[in-house]
């Protein structure tokens, strides 16, 4: 049984500026497949074949096909108890907000107001040349879906190798510099530069609180860490904090 420490309740209690951080991991009970779990994508799928430009252009229907398979997992899940929790807890404090390396939308669909999404959004797209947006259904009967300017409609996905939106970066930055508690939920925080938010945050005098079913890279440079599913922590967390307030 994980005992949530006093002293984080007694920092929420002082905190109005609250950040998530999150990774796969906290997808993961909504049946969203992680990348580097056992049963994580990049076992099935090589990231170098199919999250990135060159591969696209090499091979546009296999990149799109992984895209739409992933498209139909998204779109039939749906948001958990860890992403409800991060949507509440907007009405007990004053600034709260969600900086996300999933594309799944599932933040936006808990309720979540206020969201950076470093790495794009799955139900996205827009044309290779120029740049238009597409954000309806796209239509695959006739082969890769192309537009009025002949170019290639990709998913609007940030692919390795691709420099992040830089309005959601600085956004992220942004919220990290001013953040008092930082979470880190599901994240290997692996993948650069997404992954330095969390020393921004630090160095920025953040209480930087992991949540993770196993230990990462940063969990020795974190103040608290709560080994176990997101989906169990993240409102125990919220519970106590509301017993207490
Ligand atoms: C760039 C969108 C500039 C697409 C993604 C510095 C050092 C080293 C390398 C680099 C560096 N800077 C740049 C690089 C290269 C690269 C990089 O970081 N490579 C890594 C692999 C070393 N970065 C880039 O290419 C970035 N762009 O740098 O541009 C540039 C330009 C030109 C030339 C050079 C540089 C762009 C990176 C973005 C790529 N796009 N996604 C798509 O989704 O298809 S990344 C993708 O993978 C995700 O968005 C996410 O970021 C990452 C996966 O990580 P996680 O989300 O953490 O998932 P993971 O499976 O790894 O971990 C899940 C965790 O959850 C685990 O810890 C597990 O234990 C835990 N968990 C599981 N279940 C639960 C749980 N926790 C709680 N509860 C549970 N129930
Ligand atoms: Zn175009």
């Amino acid at each position: 049984m994980i005992e949530i420490s006093d002293s984080l309740i007694d920092t929420l209690k002082n905190s109005e500026s609250i950040v998530f951080f999150t990774g796969a991991g906290i997808s993961a009970e909504s049946g969203i497949a992680t990348f580097r779990g056992k049963e994580g994508l990049w076992n099935k799928f090589k990231p170098e074949e199919l999250a990135n430009f060159d591969a696209f252009m090499r091979n546009p229907e296999l990149v799109w096909e992984w895209y739409n398979y992933r498209r139909r997992i998204v779109h039939e899940a749906k948001p958990n108890a860890a992403h409800l929790t991060i949507a509440k807890m907007q009405n007990h404090f004053k600034d709260v907000t969600v900086v996300t390396q999933n594309v799944d939308n599932l933040h936006r669909r808990a309720g979540s107001k206020k969201i950076f999404e470093l790495h794009g959004n799955i139900e996205k797209n827009y044309c290779i040349n120029c740049k238009k947006d597409f954000n309806e259904e796209l239509d695959f009967s006739s082969g890769v879906p192309k537009c009025d300017c002949g170019g290639l409609i990709r998913p609007g996905v940030v692919w390795f190798g691709e420099f992040l939106p830089e309005d959601q970066y600085l956004g992220g930055e942004k919220a990290a510099m001013n953040a008092e508690v930082f979470f880190v939920v599901g994240t290997s925080a692996v993948v650069y530069p997404a992954a330095g938010l969390v020393y921004t945050a630090k160095a920025s005098g953040a209480t930087i609180v992991e949540i993770n079913i196993e230990e990462t890279e940063i969990s020795s440079s974190v103040n608290y860490s709560y080994f176990g599913k997101a989906g169990e922590i993240l409102p125990k967390i919220f519970e106590e904090y509301k017993l207490r307030v």
